[in-house]
């Protein structure tokens, strides 16, 4: 029997302090929110389960500190990244106006072998602060924002209501998965019974 290598997906989470970058992967992965704020320090992740075209994906959620003063991440960290995801707060103008610098980062440190068309998804987080009434950014300002960078998918959240996060997510590992080299590498196992040992080979379909 010939059992397909889970193929992983690395995913990191970019953007101000504040923002609900952790929000929103603990809504993803745990369906969890508190409305307590506890900073993240260097970096974090958490791993999720996806179906893509009838086949898993394991998506490695790497969530970032907004907070400068926690920010310790080496190039090192960066490297072999598979999307971006770039978060802002509706309701904090200056959180939007920083994407272009946390996109410029991100392309500096991961340093991609094509940066034109690395793919990013931005999350316009919070959109249910005060029903909507202290927003700041409107979605036309965010998307064209998203146009002009290449058409980057753009998505309007709550990590607090679970509103979109789920097809934010959905997106994310989409495009994260284009940018992984098609790779099809089967482990045929076989069972040894008498031993009770289990042996696996690899083999590689090119
Ligand atoms: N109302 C509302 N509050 C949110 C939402 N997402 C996050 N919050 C709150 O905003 C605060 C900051 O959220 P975090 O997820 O910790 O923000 P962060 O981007 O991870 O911040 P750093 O770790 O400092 O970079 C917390 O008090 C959250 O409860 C949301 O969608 N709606
Ligand atoms: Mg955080």
């Amino acid at each position: 029997m010939a059992s397909r290598r889970r193929i992983l997906l690395k995913v990191i989470i970019l953007g101000d302090s504040g923002v609900g970058k952790t929000s929103l992967m603990n809504q993803y992965v745990n369906r969890k929110f508190s409305n307590q704020y506890k900073a993240t320090i260097g970096a974090d992740f958490l791993t999720k389960e996806v179906q893509l075209d009838d086949r898993l994906f394991t998506l490695q959620i790497w969530d970032t500190a907004g907070q400068e003063r926690f920010q310790s991440l080496g190039v090192a960290f960066y490297r072999g990244a598979d999307c971006c995801v770039l978060v802002y707060d509706v309701n904090v103008m200056k959180s939007f106006d920083n994407l272009n610098n946390w996109r410029e980062e991100f392309l500096i440190q991961a340093s991609p072998s094509d940066p034109e068309n690395f793919p990013f998804v931005v999350l316009g987080n919070k959109v249910d602060v005060d029903g909507g009434n202290s927003r700041v950014v409107s979605e036309k300002k965010a998307k064209a924002w998203c146009a002009s960078k290449g058409n980057i998918p753009y998505f309007e959240t709550s990590a607090k209501e679970g509103f979109n996060v789920d097809a934010a997510f959905q997106c994310i590992a989409k495009n994260a998965l284009k940018n992984e080299p098609e790779e099809e590498i089967y482990l045929p196992d076989t069972i040894d019974v008498a031993g009770g040992r289990q042996q696996r080979s690899t083999g590689c379909e090119c």
